[in-house]
This record gives structure tokens, C-alpha cells and sequence, in this order.
């Protein structure tokens, strides 16, 4: 039996986890919890790292001693060092202003075609790509040595190594998914100098062990090593569906974000595939995570907090009993990625499109969740179609497996059956690559099969309501 320390910073919490892994056992508790909180400062919006740093140290004190400790987060962001190591300024956030605008300036240079082509990502204006044009004539980027993704730089914190690990970097887009290496011609076309970035890292490698002030701060007992994971978040939720071998799926990992496409062993860069914003992400071995991103749970968040956070239970509770889709949004329109007045944006977007507008909590809650259906309706239609890959089943996973209305609507949408689970998926991938190199989890599949014998699934059949969400999705098309 091993321990293995999980640290998992999502968008809205990061967490701790502790998982235990025998030779057919596994057992996952939470040592601790924090809340990420964003700060706004007069350059923008910036994420609180050190704070962040502060939760991963106590939480690896909560934890107790462990045989590794692995770290994932958030795609796309990244801080800067200057030529002693240090960090240059809060990390900025994903959901900051800057980067408005500078795509097409982008495509000035490297025609958004092909870009697609050379690194198979959708477009998303935070690609970390973006951002480094958007920093362009910054004093910190000036001044900058090296650049770390957010979970390579807490890496570094805890043991003094740097390094790039592959899964995160295939979000910057400038990774090549063909041969998962850099996209060495866009970044010299674009005037980006990729010796900013620490060597690449594979997942399973190791990525040194705990500093001595880490030790002794977290009371452990060292060597302790640190061992990179699929470090970008959803790569480990992906790697921690609990599919079964042969089984024809497709995937939504539902929190912040929902994340909703496919698995293949090869990207697909088609023009196309292009046009549907379809994105080809790199997984554990050797595999391409293509889906698309949808606004996800985000839509509920910015409205509990603009209501003043009332109890989502018994939020979920009425939004059950609301009529439904009476009104639906895109909820994969990027309109919708900035903080603020959300329920008043949901409201605009129901009455532009000449739909009812939804008044109370429980309505736009309704409203809400109707919408991310329809979303992943259309997102695992489309990945089926552009992918030539039919499915079967729709494994759910992620934080939005809690909210069951969610689950079920979903099933109802796909017209497949869902099945939902692990809750902590990319703490369970974190896991499960930490334990490889003990000899406890052979591959993909055996970690997967390690989690269906183990983690508690639900199943979500479609109620056969096929005709209204056609409907819907003509409404939303305008049709
Ligand atoms: P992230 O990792 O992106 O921060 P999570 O995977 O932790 O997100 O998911 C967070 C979301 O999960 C919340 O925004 C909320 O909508 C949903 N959620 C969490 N707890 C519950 C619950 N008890 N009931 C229903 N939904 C929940
Ligand atoms: C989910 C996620 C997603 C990215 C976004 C920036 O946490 O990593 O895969 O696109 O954050």
C-alpha cells in the first residue's frame, strides 16, 4: 500500500487529496480545501499564488507523510521568473481583459488556418499564445528568464527543479499534437522565444524531490519526490473516466468548465474541426483529448455570487420543478467568460433571442442547466460526427457529477445513457500516474479499471424526450 498526495487546483477550489493504492485497491480522502479567489488589481485580474502556495503547504501538512505528491491545475497560465528564480508579479488570470483584440493580430501573422493545423487548438483568446502577444512590450515579460505553467511553477517551489510537463503544454498552443513536441515554426513566426520555457517533462517523470524547508514546514520525513502528473487538470480527469476496455465513450468533465469530446489516439485537423472549435489536447500515453470547452458551471457560480450565495441544494431543488427549456443560451459563447452581472447577461441573451426572459434564481438556475445540456448535446454530436467515431455512453465526471438535475438533463439531451463519477476525477488521474512508477498502475486501462472496481458510479438513462431538444437546439440556432 502507498500514499500519494494529490494536489488539484481548480479555477474555484483547490484541494488536497490523499489517495491510498494497493495492489487492487484504491481509496481517495480530501486532507484539505481552499478557496481560490482571484483578486482584482488595477492592472487587472490576477490570481493570489502565494495564497495558493499557502493551501498546497498545508494541505501536504494535513496529509501526512506520503510516497510522492503531484500537482495539476488550470490550463493555459503561467508565471514569470526573473534570472534569480524569482517571481515576477501575480500570475494573470485567464479571465483577464488583455487579451481582447489580439487574436486577429495573431492571424495577421499566422492565418487562424494555419495555426489550427500546426497545433490543433480551438481558439480560446487565453491561450497562453494570446497572452504572450497581448505581453508583448511588458516590462515583466522584458525582464523575464523563464516562464513556468502554474503547476510547473508550484513544482519548483516545492523542490527547485523547473521543467515543462507535455499535457499543460499542449494548452499554450504551441505544442505540435503530431509529434508532441514543440510547434517550433509558429513560435518563430510569432516572435516567441521558446527557450522561456524549462525542458518538456513527460507525465510519470520524476520532477524532484521536496525542498528541506518544505520538510520541515510540512513535517515530513524526506526524500520525498514529487512526481509530474498529467499536470494540466483535465488531462488527469480524462485519464480517471472509468471506462472500460473496448467501450465506444465519450466524456464531459464538469466543473467550471465543462470539457465534453473524445479520446483518440490522433488529432483531428480538419478544417472543419476547425470551424466546429474543436481542440486537440494532449493525454496520457500518447493520447489526444479532442473536445470543446463550454462555459460549465461557471454560469451558476457568477450567479450564486451575484445573489449573494444562497444554499444550491435547495437552489437545485426548485430549479428541478421550473418548467423546462423555456429559455436556452449558448453556453459555449465565449460573451459569457468575464466575471459580472451574469444573471443580468443571461437575461439579455434569453431576450435577444426572443425567448422568455428567466426571472427568479430558480428560473435562470433552470435556464442554466437546460443550456449546458444543450451544449454537451451538441459537443458530443459534433465530436462523434468531425471524429468519425460513434459512442455509446457519456461518462460524466468532475465536481457537476454532485448536481444530478445536471446529470440527468444531459442524458436527456445526448439521448445516451450517462454515467457519472468520480467527483475528484483529476485528483484520482493525479493518483493513478503517481503510482506508476511503484508498479501499482500498469497503464490507462488498468487505471481504469482500478476505478470502476472502486469509485461509487451512478447511472443516468435518457428519458426519451429526443423531439423538445431539437427543438431547442433549432431555437438556439435560430431556426
Ligand atoms: P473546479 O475544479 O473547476 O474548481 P469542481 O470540479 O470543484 O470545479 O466543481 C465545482 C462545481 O461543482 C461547483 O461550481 C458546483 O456547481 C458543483 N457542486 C459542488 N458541490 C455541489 C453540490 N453539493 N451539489 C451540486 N453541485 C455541486
Ligand atoms: C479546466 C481548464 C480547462 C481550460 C481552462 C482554462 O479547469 O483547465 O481545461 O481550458 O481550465
Amino acid at each position: 500500500m502507498k500514499s500519494y498526495a494529490a494536489v488539484d487546483l481548480g479555477a474555484s477550489s483547490g484541494r488536497v487529496m490523499v489517495g491510498r493504492v494497493g495492489p487492487d485497491s484504491l481509496e481517495l480522502t480530501e486532507a484539505h480545501r481552499f478557496a481560490n479567489r482571484p483578486v482584482r488589481v488595477p492592472e487587472g485580474l490576477r490570481w493570489d499564488i502565494l495564497r495558493l502556495h499557502a493551501g498546497v503547504l498545508d494541505g501536504l501538512r494535513a496529509a501526512g507523510q506520503v510516497d510522492s505528491v503531484g500537482i495539476d491545475s488550470w490550463a493555459v497560465d503561467y508565471g514569470l521568473l526573473d534570472a534569480d528564480g524569482a517571481l515576477l508579479g501575480n500570475p494573470v488570470h485567464y479571465r483577464d481583459a488583455r487579451t481582447e483584440g489580439v487574436a486577429e493580430k495573431v492571424w495577421a501573422s499566422v492565418p487562424a488556418a494555419e495555426l489550427y493545423a500546426a497545433t490543433g487548438l480551438q481558439y480560446a483568446p487565453f491561450n497562453t499564445l494570446y497572452q504572450l502577444t497581448a505581453a508583448r512590450e511588458s516590462e515583466q515579460l522584458a525582464h523575464a528568464q523563464r516562464l513556468l505553467l502554474i503547476p510547473d511553477l508550484l513544482t519548483y517551489w516545492l523542490t527547485g527543479e523547473q521543467g515543462t510537463e507535455l499535457t499543460n503544454a499542449s494548452t499554450t498552443q504551441l505544442v505540435d499534437p503530431r509529434t508532441r513536441d514543440w510547434s517550433y515554426g509558429i513560435a518563430q513566426r510569432l516572435g516567441i522565444d521558446l527557450e522561456l520555457f524549462a525542458p518538456l517533462r513527460q507525465p510519470g517523470d520524476p520532477a524532484g524531490l521536496l525542498r528541506p524547508e518544505v520538510l520541515e514546514e510540512t513535517g515530513f520525513t524526506g526524500p520525498v519526490p514529487v512526481t509530474a502528473v498529467g499536470s494540466h487538470d483535465t488531462a488527469s480527469a480524462v485519464a480517471a473516466v472509468p471506462a472500460g476496455a473496448g467501450e465506444r465513450f465519450a466524456y464531459i468533465c464538469t466543473g467550471t468548465w465543462s470539457l465534453a469530446g473524445l479520446e483518440l489516439d490522433a488529432p483531428v485537423l480538419t478544417e472543419e474541426s476547425r470551424a466546429a472549435n474543436f481542440t486537440n489536447e494532449l493525454g496520457l500515453d500518447g493520447t489526444v483529448r479532442y473536445l470543446r470547452n463550454i462555459m460549465g458551471l461557471w454560469l451558476l457560480q457568477e450567479c450564486l455570487r451575484a445573489w449573494g450565495d444562497p444554499d444550491l441544494g435547495g437552489l437545485l431543488l426548485q430549479a428541478s420543478k421550473a418548467p423546462a427549456l423555456r429559455s436556452v443560451v449558448d453556453a459555449g459563447d465565449a460573451a459569457f467568460l468575464a466575471p459580472g452581472r451574469m444573471p443580468e447577461r443571461i437575461a439579455e441573451a434569453c431576450r435577444r433571442s426572443g425567448q422568455p426572459v428567466p426571472e427568479s434564481p430558480a428560473e435562470v438556475t433552470r435556464c442554466i442547466l437546460d443550456s449546458l445540456a444543450l451544449a454537451h448535446r451538441r459537443a458530443v454530436a459534433d465530436a462523434q460526427r468531425l471524429a468519425d467515431r460513434p459512442v455509446d455512453v457519456v461518462y460524466v465526471v468532475g465536481g457537476g457529477t454532485r448536481n444530478a438535475l445536471l446529470c440527468q438533463l444531459t442524458a436527456d439531451a445526448c439521448g445516451l445513457p450517462v454515467v457519472a463519477g468520480p467527483t475528484e476525477a483529476a485528483a484520482l488521474g493525479n493518483v493513478l500516474v503517481q503510482a506508476r512508477p511503484h508498479g501499482l498502475v500498469r497503464d490507462l486501462a488498468d487505471g481504469r479499471q482500478l476505478l470502476t472496481r472502486t469509485q461509487p458510479l451512478t447511472r443516468y438513462e435518457p428519458r426519451g424526450d429526443a423531439e423538445r431538444w431539437r427543438e431547442a437546439e433549432a431555437r438556439l440556432a435560430g431556426g
